[in-house]
């Protein structure tokens, strides 16, 4: 029976483990392979002296990726990894790979990005980058049980939509027999109208689209979003929701992914401290004023280079709160007292943005205003208005750039490294 690589200890007598060939090398009376299982690596040794002829021949003849079956005595040994290596008693080569490869998966020739993107699958064979991807499936399941823990209700809403959520731009339409459709950008209304459905707390992990021209290395065209929606909370409620919910997350990478973080070989991993400070958006602004040379005003939205300035000076996660009311979505509530600025917010990683939310406008009237406002038709939106006049809690909640929070999180330069087959501006294939 094949046992995973990592059960290969040096006490053990015999094991027989499938993998891919790492390496290959012969040093004439002796050869040694490497076999890679997604567990580990072990040394295969063969002395030819005392291997029946037909393994050597084998592994002689055998190409680097290919995916073998080795069954054996283990031995200690010292210098291999792991402290002990297999000595061939079967060698099979149960799928052969073609050679030259297209991606040297043992790491000894660098690749550029778009190189290891277009081998996708021999680009995640790489222990590095795969741990990527583990360590992300963790984080998934992390947010998973802490939003169920809290009570929150796993919801799943249409992909394919009739109208705009975030406004009428960046929409990628589609043809739906003979109708116009397009992909939908945010769960954004449906989790609000799960609300109006007496849900009470709702959340969603999946695909929004958004046809943004540029390219970068924090936008995608297809990303994942965490999104949530909580009835009779505001953004105060929701935002201690978001940083107590990172940094579980933070808590359980740290916990399970220990073997993941180390093949990342990362520079530091650590935990955030909470709470995350509350920057209100005019004392940003003058933050982002005063250290960089781009002028902004009350009343401009945070770019680039001013969010870089205010990460500096924040140095960890923080909040920025009380956006003036222009420049937020219609559904954000404007404080009673001061309607030109509304109860919304953005959380921040020093590099970027993760997340933004706000208590929503539950007010018919109001709303309908503010979507005029915004010089968006209200007809447009009946489905999601109606519910707004049937009972509608007060209610809040955020969306959460899934690829923004693992690319943060493990230092990666290009939010493309956090998925396995990204969208953007060039890229549609694989
Ligand atoms: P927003 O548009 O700010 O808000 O999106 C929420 C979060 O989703 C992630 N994100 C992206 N990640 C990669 N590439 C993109 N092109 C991209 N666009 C967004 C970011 C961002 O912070 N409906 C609101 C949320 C709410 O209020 O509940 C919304 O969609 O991390």
């Amino acid at each position: 029976m094949r046992i995973p690589v990592r059960e290969v200890t040096p006490g053990c007598e015999t094991a027989e483990i499938c993998g891919f060939v790492h390496e290959v090398r012969d040093l004439g009376g002796l050869a040694f392979l490497l076999v890679r299982d997604r567990t580990g690596i072990i040394q295969v040794t063969v002395p030819k002296k005392k291997v029946a002829p037909h393994i050597i021949d084998a592994v002689r003849d055998v190409s680097r990726e290919s995916v073998v079956r080795v069954k054996g005595t283990v031995r200690a040994i010292d210098k291999a990894p792991g402290g002990r290596e297999i000595i061939p008693e079967v060698f099979e080569v149960i799928s052969k790979s073609e050679s030259p490869l297209p991606l040297d998966v043992a790491e000894k020739v660098p690749a550029e990005l778009d190189t290891r993107l277009d081998s996708r699958f021999l680009d995640a064979r790489r222990p590095r980058v795969a741990a990527v991807f583990h360590i992300r499936s963790a984080v998934a399941q992390a947010v998973h049980e802490y939003l169920f823990s809290a009570g929150f209700v796993n919801i799943t809403t249409p992909k394919i939509v009739a109208a705009a959520t975030e406004g009428g731009t960046e929409l990628f339409p589609i043809a739906y027999f003979e109708k116009e459709a397009f992909l939908n950008q945010s769960p954004q209304l449906y989790k609000q109208m799960m609300i109006g459905a007496g849900f009470e707390k709702v959340f969603e992990i999946g695909p929004i689209f958004r046809a943004e021209e540029h390219n970068t290395t924090k936008h995608l065209n297809e990303a994942t979003s965490i999104d949530l929606e909580m009835a009779f909370a505001d953004q105060n409620t929701v935002m201690e929701i978001l940083e107590d919910l990172i940094v579980s997350v933070y808590r359980k990478v740290e916990k399970d992914c220990g073997p993941f973080l180390e093949a990342m070989e990362l520079d530091g991993f650590s935990v955030p401290k909470t709470p995350f400070p509350r920057l209100p958006y005019a004392e940003a602004i003058e933050i982002a004023g005063k250290k960089t040379d781009e002028p902004i005003r009350y009343g401009d939205d945070i770019g680039t280079a001013a969010e870089k300035a205010i990460g500096e000076e924040m140095g960890g996660h923080y909040f920025i709160v009380d956006w003036p009311t222009a420049i937020k979505p219609y559904y954000a509530m404007p404080y009673e007292d001061d309607p030109s600025i509304c109860r919304a917010f953005d959380l921040m990683h020093p590099r970027m943005e993760l997340s933004s939310g706000a208590q929503r406008v539950h007010q018919y009237d109001l709303l309908v205003a503010q979507i005029r406002e915004k010089g968006l038709n209200p007809e447009s939106f009946s489905f999601y208005l109606t519910p707004f006049r049937y009972g509608m809690p007060p209610h809040a909640g955020w969306g959460l750039g899934m690829e923004r929070l693992v690319m943060t999180m493990l230092g990666l330069p290009n939010i493309r490294e956090a998925v396995l087959f990204p969208r953007d501006r060039h890229r549609l294939v694989p």
